[in-house]
């Protein structure tokens, strides 16, 4: 029975509800009690057990299914918008297996905007990589990568299935990413986007582009990437000056 107190009542069970997920009592996919078994349990009326869910529906942590249920969502990844990691750290950092499927490699042509980037000529050949990012097994991101330094052309041969881009760039080829310009916007999931990240088409994705620099903040990078919206999730902390 929760009690009346400072602590309202519904967020005490919201609270309640959470710890059952984080400690993962309560699995991912798992459905949650019903509004009434909650109500029993916990000895509330049947609208404070359904603000708490509410709530926790809309920050994510719980979802509705018409006709079904209310059931524990997927834990999202979180991402720290300070530091500059590459994919295969951020999995490591998460105790995730980091996996790649390479999509396309070549050298091309860069277009406007990737020279305007770079800081090249439109038309100068660049390397790029299209790869699809898996977490686990589980697909989460398309990225798409120009790289553009002298002697970019090897890239060509190595095994970027296997092997992390940003590890070779600094361990193989002395081009550390060392900062980068990072934007992020909400986009709605294409036809092919959908199909590679195992998706609906129209599903929320995170487009994110990238330019890495490396010394002497020379661009060396262009990238742009698909997230699974429903996987990713970026944390920054905010000062007041
Ligand atoms: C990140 C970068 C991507 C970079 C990749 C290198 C974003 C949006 N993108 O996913 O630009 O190419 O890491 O990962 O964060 P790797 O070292 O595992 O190949």
């Amino acid at each position: 029975m929760l009690k009346n107190g400072p602590v309202p009542r519904y967020y005490q069970l919201k609270e309640i509800i959470r710890q059952k997920v984080t400690s993962g009592q309560w699995n991912p996919g798992a459905p949650i009690p019903s509004e009434r078994e909650l109500c029993e349990q916990y000895g509330l009326s049947r609208m404070t057990a359904r603000q708490s869910i509410t709530e926790l529906v809309n920050e994510g942590l719980l979802y509705r299914e018409q006709g079904k249920g209310t059931f524990v969502s997927q834990p999202k990844i979180t991402q720290q918008l300070i530091q500059l990691t590459g994919f295969t750290e951020d999995m490591q950092a998460r105790s995730k297996r980091p996996g790649t499927q390479v999509l396309n490699h070549a050298m091309v042509a860069a277009d406007a905007a990737t020279a305007a980037a770079l800081r090249i000529k439109p038309g100068q050949l660049l390397f790029k990589v299209q790869r699809l990012r898996l977490a686990n097994g589980e697909p989460l991101a398309i990225e798409t990568s120009l790289i553009n330094f002298i002697g970019c052309e090897h890239l060509m041969d190595e095994d970027l299935g296997h092997e992390s881009l940003y590890q070779l760039l600094e361990k193989k080829y002395g081009q550390p990413p060392l900062e980068a310009d990072q934007e992020l916007e909400a986009r709605l999931a294409g036809e092919d986007e959908a199909r590679w990240l195992k998706i609906a088409k129209g599903d929320a994705v995170l487009l994110i582009r990238r330019t890495t620099y490396t010394d002497r903040n020379q661009p060396l990078e262009f990238a742009r990437s698909v997230y699974r919206g429903d996987k990713y999730r970026f944390y920054t902390r905010l000062n007041r000056k």
